[in-house]
């Protein structure tokens, strides 16, 4: 299901790392199709992606220079773009922001982004799961392992963000993983404008308790300018899923990770990770069945059809 808003952190004022404040927009006005006759949004756009000596990932900042038949510059979204407003620009797919132009974000339209979820066995408990988070320092708040996609193969992507924010300790366990997809879409991030906006796909990747001892206490990101390695670390699973959980120990995560988070608690590779092994439960149910039988014996109560009962 991808995000159907509305979005909140969007609507974030001043604009993350910048004194520039929003117009403010009421949540009845968030989506396009709501009349908003006097919506006249802040323009920003980060004077450093402007102009020629802009870095190679930011596009130009004339919108008709990257726009070519629908196709933002070669960056694909998750959704059909519409374009409107002033120079025809793409637009939000949740709606407004209350700030135009593309922000900190370097392109037009969607931002691709990659995101993990590295779920792990407590290794002295393995009924107790967790989950790796980082501290985003510019944001101050704890997140999920990730960051803008680069190029076109998301396993690469998903391995240099994990090598980058987590450490190369568990990128050489990667190969050996299924990645599931819990989430594509939208993210409800900051940095959102009404003409760009990030988007993800974020996998799950599960390490079972004999992985985890093997793991390193102690993990080395190499992006430490971005992440607090000191601040990040497994934490319980279970209080990042139930939104109810009032215990203190739930911290709130960075743009729509938490949902993110509790999408996954229905997916069926994480009940199937959370069940004992299947020879387990089997030998315990014809223990059982055997108990059963042995004990109508003992009472004489057996009549022939008891073991299809
Ligand atoms: C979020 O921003 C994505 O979900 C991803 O986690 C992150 C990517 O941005 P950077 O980490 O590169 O700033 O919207």
């Amino acid at each position: 299901m991808p995000y159907t808003g509305p979005h909140q952190k969007a609507l974030t004022t001043p604009y993350p790392g910048t004194k520039v404040e929003r117009t403010p927009v009421p949540l009845t006005q968030i989506p396009w199709s709501a009349p908003a006759h006097q919506y006249n949004p802040t323009e920003h756009t980060n004077p450093l992606h402007m102009g020629p000596d802009r870095p190679q990932y930011a596009q130009s900042e004339i919108v008709k220079d990257v726009i070519t038949s629908q196709e933002l510059g070669g960056i694909k979204s998750f959704y059909a773009t519409q374009f409107g407003g002033r120079e025809l620009r793409p637009q939000n797919p949740i709606g407004r922001t209350g700030l135009s132009g593309r922000g900190t974000l370097g392109h037009w339209g969607g931002n691709p982004a990659v995101d993990a979820l590295l779920i792990r066995q407590n290794p002295e408990d393995a009924s107790i799961p967790e989950i790796f988070l980082i501290w985003r320092r510019a944001d101050r708040t704890l997140a999920l392992p990730g960051g803008m996609q680069e190029g076109d193969n998301l396993t690469e992507a998903l391995k240099k963000e994990v090598t980058e924010e987590v450490g190369s300790e568990i990128t050489k366990l990667l190969p050996e993983k299924s990645q599931t997809i819990v989430y594509r879409g939208y993210v409800d991030d900051p940095r959102n404008t009404d003409n760009a906006w990030m988007e993800t796909t974020a996998f799950a990747l599960f390490f079972n308790q004999e992985e985890s001892r093997r793991m390193p206490t102690k993990l080395t990101p190499t992006d430490t300018h971005e992440v607090d390695a000191a601040k990040c670390g497994w934490f319980p699973l279970n209080s990042f899923l139930n939104p109810d959980i009032s215990d203190g120990k739930r911290l709130p995560l960075f743009a729509s990770h938490a949902q993110i988070v509790q999408r996954f608690k229905n997916l069926p590779s994480y009940q199937n990770w959370l069940r004992p092994p299947l020879v387990t439960t089997t030998c315990r149910i014809g223990n059982r069945k055997i108990g059963a039988f042995l004990h109508a014996i003992k009472k004489r109560r057996l009549s022939s059809p008891i073991l299809s009962s």
